[in-house]
């Protein structure tokens, strides 16, 4: 079985089709598709583009808010010279569910919605002949995956899902699938660390993983690694499937500033033939805690950015090269430096331009929504049922190991990034209960266990896990709040209040958090991009600059706050509800990644704000 999530990429031993395109696709409104061999292909279909949401695509709200199983179907054909090679279909992400069919036949089942896997479909394929490929998707929410939620039931006996989080449940073949060819022996995996010496020069420690998927191959082969600079000089270079390469006058990579070098890893046989080659770019670059800071290459740097969504107009939650290609571009005018994947890991071509462009990224698990409060509150009031805290629910022991395979798969997939700087374990999960403590204990260590550069790990805390009872801070190696005082909290005229009540919760964070950072992973108001008020109400761009200063009087006055990032960088779709007016608007910039009034506040801050404000 091919497992590697590398990143796909054709080189002098890999090819590469690409599948993306309109692909057939027809909901399984009464889950028949099995049963009436929809895996041998679908009749009666509608055709959609891959990659995306379909909840946009259609006019009608039954296809929009579609809660069940859904079937793609696309054909290809795989030239007989590839023959002797592995062949894997790898899929960026589907959401949430997926199940594999090539030629009718069933090849592997995925769960999770945010992490590529691979179908292996060697041995399964007709060669110069036209293959079918059909994809069984499920898009069901429950409490024993992450995101967190459920799938109800309306009274016309329709399913819908009940998102415990707050975006769109937006689903389908969300990122790129590619047919890979690669040879039997295959490189499937490397890692890399760094040390930077006083002499300018750098030590790269990489480590390659090799499997040989021909039992009658032998395994005689050897690495052979090198790092190429920027004008394409082989710079270092190095023999063994473990080594190290030395870097003489290291270019380092930078925040905004970035440098990459291209590693080379090839597997050569004794003749000295080229079996496989994989090729990358890394950036020379440590990142630690040190003394309350954030030392990139040593030296302090102050966070400022976003809480971001993959979310936009039409295509939802699918991969667009455009939208990222906009969102640097806004990232960069208004002078931010990072931003947390919130509230899921995303597609790998947004961290790849993060390191290009010098952005530092908090990746974040998908793990949102482990919260029973509101639930727990309408029961509660109705006496109907005993209030259950969420970390001991009988669906837990099951929620933790799907959650653990997705740190891993995460941790797999972006340890090689230099933009990513953290690991974000979990947003606004309930903290004020013991039974939570197991569980972070295990997703903390999980994280530390697989990160061979060790990076930081940190949770999103919620307004109400505080310094008075929040029993999972501690595990954290710098602290994230997420607060919304001045907007969730005592808003509008009583914005005085609430920097009041601010100023005391972290009068007391001050007391007991040795000497942890704390950053704002989350503060914000909701804007209409349109309304304007003199003086200021909730919901006008005057109030959103009124908030913005408010909290960022609150942060400069504490030495300990090492970073914020605002929520959020754009307008997002949200389920429909009473607080939400067609998505959520706590955008800096619209939907359509304009700017608000705020995007000038936060520009003319964050221009102004030293790399290394507060060191
Ligand atoms: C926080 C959540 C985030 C929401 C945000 C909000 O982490 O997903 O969108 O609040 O209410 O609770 O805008």
């Amino acid at each position: 079985m091919y497992k590697s999530l590398l990143y796909p990429v054709a080189s002098a031993c890999r090819r590469l089709l690409p599948l993306d395109g309109m692909w057939k696709f027809k909901f399984d409104k009464k889950s028949e598709g099995n049963k009436e061999g929809w895996n041998t292909g679908l009749s009666d279909y509608d055709l959609v583009p891959v990659p995306s949401s379909f909840a946009d695509l259609f006019t009608d709200k039954d296809s929009r808010e579609f809660c069940g199983d859904f079937w793609y179907e696309t054909e290809f054909v795989a030239p007989s010279e590839w023959k002797d090679r592995e062949l894997v279909v790898r899929f960026g992400s589907v959401t949430h569910r997926a199940t594999v069919y090539i030629n009718g036949e069933e090849v592997t089942s995925h769960v999770g919605g945010f992490l590529p896997f691979n179908a292996d479909i060697t041995g399964k394929v007709k060669f110069d002949e036209m293959n079918k490929l059909v994809v069984k998707a499920n898009n069901e929410l429950s409490e024993k995956m992450i995101p967190c939620g459920k799938t109800s039931v309306r009274s016309d006996g329709t399913k819908y899902a009940q998102a415990y989080f707050d975006f769109f449940n937006y689903s389908g073949i969300h990122r790129s699938v590619k047919l890979m060819a690669l040879p039997k022996l295959s490189i499937t995996d490397y890692e890399t660390t760094y040390e930077i010496k006083d002499d300018r020069s750098a030590i790269v420690n990489y480590n390659v993983c090799v499997e040989d998927f021909a039992s009658d191959n032998s395994a005689n082969y050897e690495v052979k690694v090198c790092l190429k600079d920027k004008e394409g000089n082989v710079v270092a270079s190095s023999d063994g499937e473990k080594g190290k390469l030395k870097v003489e006058n290291a270019n380092l990579w930078n925040v905004r500033a970035a440098y990459l070098y291209t590693i080379v890893i090839d597997l050569v046989d004794k003749e000295g033939n080229k079996i496989d080659e994989y090729v990358d770019k890394i950036g020379i670059r440590t990142f630690e805690i040190k003394d309350g800071h954030f030392l990139l290459n040593g030296k302090p740097v102050y966070l400022r950015g976003f809480g971001k969504h993959e979310d936009s107009d039409i295509r939802g939650r699918g991969l667009d090269l455009a939208t990222i290609k906009r969102d640097y571009e806004c990232m960069k005018w208004i002078g931010s430096n990072c931003f947390r994947t919130s509230h899921y890991p995303y597609a790998e071509e947004m961290y790849r331009m993060a390191d290009e462009e010098g952005f530092l990224i908090i990746d974040e698990t998908p793990a949102v929504g482990m919260f029973e409060s509101l639930m727990n509150a309408v029961d509660a009031a109705s006496g109907s049922k005993a209030v259950v805290h969420w970390f001991e629910k009988e669906t837990t022991p099951e929620l933790l190991e799907h959650h653990k395979e997705c740190i891993k798969d995460m941790i797999k997939r972006d340890k090689n990034h230099p933009s990513v700087i953290a690991w974000s374990l979990l947003n606004e999960p309930e903290t004020i209960y013991e039974c939570a403590v197991p569980y972070f204990e295990a997703v903390f260590e999980c994280a530390r266990q697989e990160d061979p550069q060790k990076r930081p790990r940190t949770f999103a805390l919620v307004i109400n896990s505080t310094p008075d009872n929040c029993k999972c801070w501690h595990l954290c190696d710098f602290v994230s709040l997420n607060r919304y005082y001045g907007w969730y909290v005592m808003g509008g005229y009583n914005i005085v209040s609430a920097e009041q009540a601010f100023r005391a919760e972290m009068d007391k964070w001050a007391k007991i958090r040795g000497d942890k950072p704390f950053i704002f992973t989350e503060y914000g108001a909701d804007t209409s991009g349109e309304l304007h008020k003199l003086p200021s109400v909730m919901w006008s761009q005057e109030y959103q600059d009124e908030y913005y200063d408010m909290n960022h009087s609150v942060f400069d006055s504490y030495p300990w706050v090492q970073g914020e990032l605002v929520w959020n960088f754009a307008d997002f779709q949200t389920g429909e509800g009473i607080i939400r007016m067609n998505g959520n608007k706590k955008g800096i910039f619209t939907r359509n990644r304009q700017p608000k009034s705020a995007a000038y506040v936060l520009k003319h801050r964050w221009e102004e704000l030293p790399l290394d404000y507060k060191k």
